[in-house]
């Protein structure tokens, strides 16, 4: 392609993902044409994965939401009025006045999806409101509870060691699919960059992933069973005293408990729990502990079971007690540049503070304590569903399509139904945004400011994102909030968004002198600040930041709370051993997820780019399981939990157990036109689990690790409307 003269090159940070990598987009007059990676980026260093190189695709699609719209008619019918901004904060701000007036500004609940840019800013603007409800999927499902344990069990949040001169001798890969995921932008660069270095990798997974495929020891575990797992390798370790001895007796708290607790976990009954031979459960704690250097990359799988926040806990044990802790080339501690944006937590009052859905169950999720508490989805769900313990009457989301990603779809629906008034803001007309009295038009990463500090929690760089144009009548997620602030009066602390980023870089500018007087706009001319990585910081301080000083595999903060202070293991709720009787129905595990390397999560259906490497959703299924119910490579199958069917297209694989089956997540189509958009047909969350039990400390629940069975479907209408549609002959035209 040939570009005028006056073509610009910026350099910004791609957050097609969480973000991280650094990328150039070429701007003709007012028009982004081109967009490739930043080859002096920090962290990617000239790569980005094929969702950030679509981004083009996603910023110029016809389908994009245009202005703000409010419903015409009745609810999840399809027809909107397009209106003004102003007409919709009119909306807004009359719905919350009214809730607030009838029921207490804690019956307005805040939502989002996974956390974007504007992932601290909407908890401001809901402590602004006065309301302590708002929640994201991922407070109890997805890397906070990796987050909250480390905070408990080491006083810092924790990353591998990609940055220094050591290489990690061995990575354990748990749950985790860096390679494809890369949930923190550049991983899955540095992943492969490391394993070119050297670094061997032991890979726990139900599926043969390229990791798994190259590891020294793939552990093919049962779905659900990572507790065990990793009780039965602490196991290994500690009796055949590979530990390091030094840094257990000074830096560890509550060692000889755990010596304890082990023992319950011989490698013959781990091995009967998850299904891996007993050999290798071995072989694979011996490297770990032998390796020199060794580190953890832990996946959200872990976090899709109410086992969820022993099975992370007994997981980091591996590397503390190993001596993996801040050294490097092993599990390190963050540098964190740059303090996140203040959610000015002050602002709810102590009574109001008290009332968070899920607060008095879920201490560690909800709290009064925590420094950054956010409410249990299921509780505010049944709030509106049940009114109890208080109604909840407006549920306002930015960047959240619940009905694919909350568990028990056909429950969120009902949800959806029910509430007075549903409001939500997305680049898309999803599923969820059909359902709403209210959308409003969200402006692409390529369309706002930010600041990011990268990689998440260990954040020894700062990154700009900017805004390099604007298109339709969209706005940033955190403009709207400074906006409705204003308009109701407020106390939101800023009154536009770069006033919060400059109160952040302002910090960093503070703590570190070569930075002094930092702002965004420095920032912006500077595109990357970088400081050197730091290890072994707890010998400096002479104390880890937790209660005693220690790594608390006894978790006092646990203790006072009244929860088990020790990991223990659970079985799955649903699994061929706690329900025996509904396996013989359902005999198969399910697992869900496993990401697909050209979507985010549920985003990018309707993007040609995307769309032509994965027209279809799939199901893994193992060649002798799909044989015995007559399906083959490429036919349509029907899966069914005790909570609904759906269809999803087959691969038959070597790489999964013949028990197991893996469907993706994520998948509605935008290619059929009715408002449902195809939501109920391919979606793995109407399988899934939203009822109790769930985790005792995040109140986590059941994503994966279900039971299902499955069978071949012979229509194979979603081909059809796909390719007779205009994205299937667009992706024609592409392949
Ligand atoms: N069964 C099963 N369910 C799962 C998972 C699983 O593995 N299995 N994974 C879980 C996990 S880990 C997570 S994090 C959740 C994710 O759940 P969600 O984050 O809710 O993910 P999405 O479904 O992609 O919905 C996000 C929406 O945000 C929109 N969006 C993107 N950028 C912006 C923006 O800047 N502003 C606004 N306003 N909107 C934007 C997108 O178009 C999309 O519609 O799903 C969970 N659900
Ligand atoms: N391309 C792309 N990147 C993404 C996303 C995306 O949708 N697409 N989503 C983003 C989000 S929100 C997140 S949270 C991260 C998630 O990224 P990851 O944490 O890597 O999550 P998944 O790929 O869903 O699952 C990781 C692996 O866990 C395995 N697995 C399934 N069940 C179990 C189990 O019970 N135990 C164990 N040990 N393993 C199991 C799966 O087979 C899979 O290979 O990625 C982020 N990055
Ligand atoms: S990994 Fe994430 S940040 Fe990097 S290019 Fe892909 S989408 Fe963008
Ligand atoms: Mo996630």
């Amino acid at each position: 392609m040939n570009f005028s003269e006056n073509t610009q090159r910026i350099k910004t940070a791609c957050r097609a993902c969480h973000g991280g990598c650094g990328a150039i987009v070429s701007v003709d007059g007012d028009r982004a044409v081109k967009i490739e990676p930043d080859p002096d980026a920090p962290l990617s260093k000239g790569r980005m994965c094929p969702k950030g190189l679509a981004a083009l695709d996603l910023l110029y699609s016809p389908d994009r939401l245009k202005s703000p719209m409010k419903r015409a008619g009745e609810r999840g019918q399809g027809h909107w009025t397009c209106i003004s901004w102003e007409d919709a904060y009119g909306i807004i701000i009359k719905n919350i006045e009214k809730v607030r007036k009838e029921h207490g500004i804690q019956s307005v609940a805040l939502g989002q999806g996974t956390g974007r840019h504007h992932f601290h800013h909407m908890a401001r603007f809901a402590h602004s409101l006065g309301t302590p409800n708002w929640f994201e999927p991922g407070t109890a499902q997805c890397y906070h509870p990796r987050v909250t344990n480390f905070f408990l069990t080491y006083g810092h949040p924790l990353v591998v060691d990609y940055y220094g001169d050591v290489n990690p001798a061995y990575i354990l890969v748990w749950g985790s699919n860096p390679v494809v995921s890369g949930a923190d932008g550049e991983i899955p660069f540095r992943t492969r960059d490391a394993i070119r270095k050297g670094s061997k990798l032991l890979v726990v997974d139900p599926r043969k992933t390229p990791l798994a495929e190259i590891a020294e020891v793939w552990l093919q575990i049962r779905p659900g069973t990572d507790c065990a797992l990793a009780m039965g390798m602490l196991r290994v370790i500690i009796n055949e005293n590979l530990y390091d001895k030094a840094f257990v007796e000074k830096w560890t708290y509550g060692f000889e408990e755990l010596r304890k607790r082990v023992q319950a976990y011989s490698t013959k009954r781990v091995s009967e729990i998850t299904w891996i031979p007993e050999q290798d459960i071995i072989r694979a704690s011996r490297l770990f502990a032998e390796a020199g250097s060794a580190s953890l990359e832990l996946g959200c799988a872990i976090e899709h079971t109410p086992n969820c926040f022993d099975a992370v806990r007994a997981i980091s044990f591996l590397p503390g007690i190993t001596g993996n802790y801040d050294r490097p080339g092993g599990f390190i501690e963050g540098m964190k540049m740059m303090p996140d944006c203040d959610v000015m937590l002050e602002n709810l009052a102590p009574e109001i503070a008290e009332k968070r859905l899920g607060a008095q169950q879920y201490p560690f999720l909800a709290g009064t304590g925590m420094h950054f508490p956010s409410a249990h989805v299921p509780t505010v769900f049944e709030a509106v569903r049940t009114g109890l313990p208080y109604p909840v009457k407006a549920l306002l989301l930015f960047g959240n399509n619940g009905l694919l990603g909350f568990a028990d779809s056909v429950k969120t629906f009902e949800v959806f139904k029910k509430v007075d008034f549903l409001c939500c803001m997305d680049l898309f007309m999803t599923p969820t945004a059909e359902m709403c009295d209210l959308v409003l038009p969200a402006a692409s990463w390529l369309e706002l400011d930010a600041v990011l500090s990268a990689p998440f929690f260990a954040g020894h760089t700062v990154m700009a994102q900017k805004k390099i144009l604007r298109i339709h009548n969209c706005k940033a997620d955190e403009e709207v909030f400074c906006e409705l602030s204003e308009r109701m009066g407020l106390n939101y602390g800023a009154k536009d968004v770069h006033e919060i980023l400059d109160a952040q870089l302002k910090i960093t500018g503070e703590r570190y002198p070569e930075f002094k007087g930092l702002d965004f706009a420095r920032l912006c001319e500077q595109n990357y600040l970088q400081i050197p990585m730091e290890y072994m910081q707890y010998e400096k301080r002479g104390r880890l930041d937790t209660p005693t000083g220690k790594m608390e595999i006894w978790s006092t903060e646990m203790e006072k709370k009244g929860l088990d202070p020790l990991p223990k293991y659970m079985e799955p709720p649903e699994s061929p051993y706690s329900t025996p009787d509904l396996a013989k129905e359902y005999p198969l595990v399910l697992t869900t997820g496993g990401r697909s390397p050209f979507f985010f999560l549920s985003e990018g259906r309707q993007l040609p780019f995307s769309r032509s490497r994965t027209a279809y959703p799939r199901i893994e299924i193992h060649p002798e399981t799909a044989g015995k119910h007559g399906i083959e490579d490429g036919d349509w199958v029907y899966v069914e939990t005790r909570r609904g069917r759906i269809t999803q297209k087959a691969s038959v694989t070597e790489n999964i157990d013949p028990r197991v089956v893996n469907c993706q997540h994520g998948w509605w189509y935008p290619e059929d036109l009715s408002a449902d958009h195809g939501w109920r047909e391919s979606n793995v969350n109407i399988l899934t689990n939203a009822d109790p039990p769930y985790d005792p400390v995040m109140g986590t629940y059941q994503l994966r690790a279900l039971l299902c069975r499955i069978s071949r479907n012979d229509s194979a209408y979603i081909e059809q409307r796909f390719i007779e549609s205009e994205i299937g002959a667009f992706c024609k035209k592409r392949l």
